[in-house]
């Protein structure tokens, strides 16, 4: 049977938008057991690159592990973690450049820091203080969206913006496999792809959305493979695997900021931990199932890569852990004063000008605070 395309850029002669599917198995360059692997068309990104890569997961597994205790001590509301995903979280922010935009979801707490904004700043809404504690136009990193797949609209607005002005500019929308499952979500693959705009759709999937697994959410060959149906490429990779990430990544990047157009990628990762703190994890999988991915772990390979090519010895993993170490501390400095809290905020950057019934409330906490002052 022959099937008729409806656009030139998908048809081939080995069979409709062929060249489009993503490889059969993840593209891996280092296996979980710290070996090379060769790949047909991703290179193995120049060892210093994975160098500055390792230094950045053990800093992304430091504040994992600072934010989950701070929750503990109630100086955080919640903290999705994205332990065992820092091979994702690094590499999204070390493939763009300065002017490229970073589309962050609630899990993305360590790509928002590995772009390089001020952590206390990015766990200013995490403490539950303000919408967002960061400019996103400082950095070029956009507020990060608890609303499923909302950000990938946003991502291919700007995108598109930057297309329409001639910049040079390649937006990177992240998302999880349950997001894929969303309304936003095909929205955004559909339009990115009809008006051909620079950004890469990059999934995490770490096979739950919250209780909810893949098998249950999806029973494409792939989530990769849906890019198929939008005309635009789709790959595979381990998303454990920061060598590979960096170069699939970074291909897909280089396609878009040189007009290739947008690029649908997914990592196969795992969420090792529960969704938040306020999730119990143990009423939906097993500790076998996540014990599974224990030898799998990003740091282990890439640390067992880096020393078999003498890169890495003991005083530069001594060195690495400091620096981490020092970073989780100026995190629990932070964190650990307290807040300066103003009521009235509650009221400013509502609207530009209040309503009659905002001012009346906020009158009335005016009035109130004032009272609870001359008492105490
Ligand atoms: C539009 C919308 N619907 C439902 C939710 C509630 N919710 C928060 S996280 C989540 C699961 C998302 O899973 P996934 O996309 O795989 O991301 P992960 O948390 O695994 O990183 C759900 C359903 C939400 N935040 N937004
Ligand atoms: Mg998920």
């Amino acid at each position: 049977m022959t099937i008729p395309t409806n656009s030139d850029s998908t048809g081939t002669e080995g069979g409709v938008g062929k060249q489009l599917l993503p490889s059969p198995v993840p593209v891996q360059l280092i296996d979980q057991h710290g070996e090379a692997r060769a790949d047909a068309r991703y290179a193995l990104p120049d060892p210093q690159a994975l160098l500055t890569g390792y230094a950045r997961l053990i800093s992304g597994r430091r504040i994992n592990d600072q934010a989950n205790a701070l929750v503990r001590q109630g100086r955080l509301a919640v903290y999705p973690s994205s332990h065992g995903q820092e091979a994702c979280q690094v590499s999204a922010a070390l493939v763009l450049q300065s002017q490229d935009w970073l589309f962050p979801t609630y899990r993305d707490t360590v790509a928002v820091i590995t772009r390089g904004v001020d952590p206390l700043e990015v766990f200013t809404l995490l403490r539950g203080d303000w919408h967002s504690g960061y400019d996103p136009y400082e950095l070029h990193v956009a507020p990060q969206a608890t609303p499923l797949a909302t950000q990938l609209l946003h991502a291919v607005g700007v995108a598109h913006a930057a297309k329409l002005r001639g910049e040079d500019t390649v937006v990177l929308a992240l998302c999880g496999d349950g997001a894929t499952s969303e309304g936003d979500f095909h929205e955004a693959l559909n339009f990115a792809a009809v008006f051909h705009v620079p950004v890469v759709f990059f999934v995490q999937n770490n096979e739950y959305a919250i209780s909810v697994p893949l098998k249950n959410q999806s029973v494409a060959p792939s989530l990769a493979h849906k890019a198929i149906g939008y005309g635009m490429p789709g790959e595979r990779v381990d998303g454990n695997d920061l060598a590979a990430l960096l170069s699939v990544l970074g291909a897909a990047v280089d396609s878009a900021r040189s007009g290739g157009g947008p690029a649908l990628i997914e990592a196969h990762t795992y969420r090792m931990q529960a969704h938040t703190n306020a999730d119990d994890a143990t009423r939906y999988r097993s500790a076998e199932d996540v014990d599974k991915w224990i030898p799998k772990d990003p740091i282990s390979r890439l640390r067992t890569y880096l020393r078999g090519l003498s890169l890495l010895d003991d005083a530069v993993e001594e060195q690495f852990a400091a620096d981490a170490e020092a970073l989780a501390a100026s995190i629990r400095a932070g964190l650990n004063a307290d807040v300066e809290v103003d009521p009235q905020e509650l009221f400013a950057h509502v609207y530009t000008q209040k309503t009659a019934q905002l001012r009346e409330q906020a009158d009335l906490l005016r009035d109130e605070l004032s009272r609870e002052a001359v008492q105490s």
